[in-house]
């Protein structure tokens, strides 16, 4: 953990390959927690700015254009503007969206590549690569396609398996083929330069052990694995004609570009730059990446981890050394687990998404902002369900927030004049300074006396990366403050105590501008029609870029008496109706039979050239095991005798666990979910052997099992029974 001082914040997003449409895992696992971040970050008055594009290089462009015709230019001209026109749409207000084939980009990808070069950092070695004798070229990474050695995929490519996660390197592949000619591509050699990543070990395990505790889990975790098993050489250059020309500094140069994740991770750099240029101050970004006083923090998917944890800063490290500029280095990268669609696991290659353009041509973006953001797969992967997103915004947006809102705006259009009723704060009922104060507790203002404290404000949720939890108590308030409006009866009072009724009225108008303020980063759309209809006409944005709209404001009561509403009110949320969704159920439905069709037809075929077996995970969130696999999970019911909160660690609990005559100790994260103290007594369910592990240097013997409830929040699994300690599962 650091406790540097920071004075701004540069914020980036994954940059999508501009190969296809921005689909539901880009916005779910980058865009959209980085855009709420950063809209809470600028209501916080903090200097921030989101920075991005579109991934314009690589094989990913290449193979594109081939399947279509189309030069690579074409096709990122086309997507590009797909990706920046969605994105727009969903509100996600990215301060610049570039392009890696801009001359900004390759002229920084080369300055970085000569300086290196200049310093003597990289190191030339003649390997065997895969080369496809009749369409005469080397293949690199995804080119090659053929079975994954870890996992069994049939379609794993040579950069990568989708199915596993696993990084590959196209000789590792049994069976490979070429997606070109889909002939058995031949071994030749050929002069490449690599990136001496080794020599960066120690450096990078001091780097991510720093962060231990203020990262993810999941994020030191894979760093860690690759930090085991030692870092190596890797190559940064390809025999490929699309992408930044790797500098002429010697023959050897010619023909060849530089690897598409070498010069993608320099996108931020460069889109900084172009940024900057845009505001009419081109050397601005260099108090982004120049300043130990800025805080550098990656919105990224899991599958991209080790690019931007290690890769990326031994990158700056080596373009730091003996240089008088200094990059600074990422001080956090909440990496996103991945969302699934209808329990089944996305793939785009095997047609299997959801487009973010589609989706918004249907529904509001505030909507699935709401919906994704409920379910942002922040520690595990999460799902996207139609049903759920049918009953969220029904119930949660339209009956909770949107009734709220309405009721009390129509309420003081029809019955006050469409004015803030005149009220003297210190004769506000004790109802009427108990929301108030809860609605405090819960934001996380300090200044107020706590009434039920919550485990974690939504400030601090925010503060770390805690998307989720800081969403579900945000509607949580909208809730207290229907229940308020409901409980005070202002419809009768205004008849039989119209002071009261006042009061009601003052406290929840003065409501509405706070969930407007506190909305604002989630559903951007929706905040503003609020500030619209409780009178407030200019330019939102303008207005919180100015200060003048800000996270504290809901410590006071900003509406006075007298303050004339704009005289509308208009509903917020339209409720979903089945008819609504059941085409897209129908479609998911058809995208599944047709990928499993594919995978059959693939399956016959591999059979039928007898190579090794498919594995059938089409359809399955993980591979297929054998009734061998599973016994070797010792399964046993254990009694929790003691538990303690570990300090310093928020997610951290600590448990004494008695499984037969053994207790035993086990660290498990689910401290925002239960109190050491509801936990003692209970009989959970806990994975035996699993191998022990260290964290935060305690030592863990075994899991407990849990599951998630659609509210975000853990159940544990608890068997029922009599005299069932220490048995076993069967
Ligand atoms: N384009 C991979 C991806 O879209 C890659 C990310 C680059 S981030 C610098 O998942
Ligand atoms: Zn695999």
């Amino acid at each position: 953990m650091t406790d540097k001082k920071f004075n701004r914040t540069l914020v980036t997003t994954a940059l999508p390959y501009a190969n296809g449409p921005i689909h539901l895992g880009h916005f779910a696992g980058t865009f959209l927690p980085a855009d709420i971040y950063v809209r809470y970050k600028r209501l916080r008055g903090e200097d921030i700015i989101h920075i991005g594009g579109s991934d314009e290089h690589g094989v990913p462009i290449t193979i594109r254009a081939e399947k279509e015709g189309i030069t690579p230019q074409q096709v990122v001209d086309r997507f590009h503007n797909l990706q920046k026109d969605a994105l727009a749409k969903a509100n996600i207000s990215i301060d610049n969206f570039s392009r890696t084939s801009l001359p900004v980009h390759h002229a920084t990808a080369q300055e970085f590549f000569l300086d290196m070069e200049q310093k003597g950092i990289f190191v030339k070695k003649t390997e065997k690569q895969f080369y496809d004798e009749d369409a005469k070229m080397f293949l690199s990474d995804r080119y090659v396609t053929g079975t994954c050695p870890v996992c069994g995929n049939t379609d794993a490519n040579g950069d990568q398996c989708e199915n596993c996660g696993t990084y590959l390197s196209a000789t590792e592949l049994i069976n490979p083929k070429s997606k070109i000619t889909s002939k058995t591509p031949v071994l030749r050699e050929t002069l490449h330069w690599y990136f001496p990543l080794g020599k960066y070990q120690k450096q990078l395990e001091a780097f991510i052990n720093q962060h231990e505790g203020d990262w993810r889990q999941n994020v030191i975790n894979y760093s860690r694995t690759w930090l085991n098993s030692g870092l190596t050489d890797r190559a940064i250059t390809r025999d490929l004609s699309w992408g930044v020309n790797v500098p002429l500094t010697s023959d050897d140069a010619k023909g060849k570009v530089l690897y598409v994740w070498f010069d993608a991770v320099l996108g931020y750099i460069s889109s900084t730059k172009e940024w900057a240029v845009k505001h009419g101050k081109p050397d601005t970004w260099k108090k982004y990446w120049l300043q130990p006083d800025t805080r550098l923090i990656h919105f990224i998917g899991k599958d991209n981890v080790v690019f931007h944890t290690l890769m990326f800063p031994a990158m700056l490290m080596a373009k730091n050394e003996g240089s008088a500029e200094q990059y600074i280095l990422p001080d956090n990268v909440p990496a996103s687990e991945f969302m699934n669609i209808e329990g089944k696991k996305f793939s785009k290659s095997r047609g299997y998404a959801i487009y973010l353009s589609d989706f918004l041509e249907k529904f509001p973006a505030d909507t699935l902002r709401y919906m994704i953001a409920m379910n942002y797969p922040e520690n595990r992967d999460t799902d996207f369900s139609w049903k759920e997103f049918q009953s969220r915004t029904n119930s949660e947006l339209a009956d909770t927030l949107g009734n709220f809102v309405k009721r009390v705006i129509d309420f003081t259009n029809a019955r006050m004049g469409g004015v803030v009723p005149e009220v003297a704060e210190n004769q506000l009922s004790e109802n009427d300074t108990h929301l108030k104060s809860q609605i405090l507790t819960r934001v996380g203002a300090t200044d107020t006396e706590a009434q039920v404290k919550p485990a974690f404000t939504i400030t601090e949720y925010y503060e770390q990366f805690s998307i989720r939890s800081a969403v579900f108590e945000t509607m949580q308030i909208a809730g207290l403050a229907n229940k308020y409006f409901n409980d005070e009866t202002p419809w009768k009072s205004i008849k039989e105590n119209p002071e009261k009724c006042k009061r009601t009225i003052f406290v929840s108008l003065n409501v509405c501008y706070s969930l407007a303020i506190i909305f604002y980063p989630i559903l951007p759309d929706t905040s503003k029609k609020i500030f619209r209809m409780l009178g407030i006409e200019d330019d939102i944005d303008e207005k919180i870029k100015q200060g003048a709209i800000k996270w504290d404001d809901v410590k006071t009561f900003q509406l006075r008496g007298g303050h004339k509403l704009s005289g509308t009110s208009e509903i917020l949320f339209k409720k979903i109706e089945d008819a609504d969704i059941e085409p897209e159920l129908k479609k998911i439905d058809q995208m599944i039979s047709d990928a499993q069709t594919a995978e059959q037809a693939k399956t016959e075929q591999v059979k039928s050239e007898a190579a090794p077996p498919a594995h059938e995970t089409a359809a399955v969130a993980k591979p297929v095991i054998t009734i061998e696999d599973f016994e070797k999970i010792d399964l046993r019911v254990g009694t929790v005798t003691a538990c303690e909160k570990v300090p310093k660690a928020d997610k951290l609990l600590k448990l004494q666990v008695r499984i037969g005559a053994n207790e035993r100790q086990i660290l498990s994260g689910i401290a925002m979910h239960f109190t050491p103290e509801e936990m003692v007594g209970k009989n959970i369910l806990v994975v035996a052997n699993l191998a022990p592990r260290k964290m935060r240097g305690l030592d863990s013997n075994g899991m407990l099992l849990a599951v998630e409830g659609s509210d975000g929040k853990l159940n544990l699994v608890q068997p029922q029974g009599d005299g069932i300690n220490g048995n076993a599962v069967k």
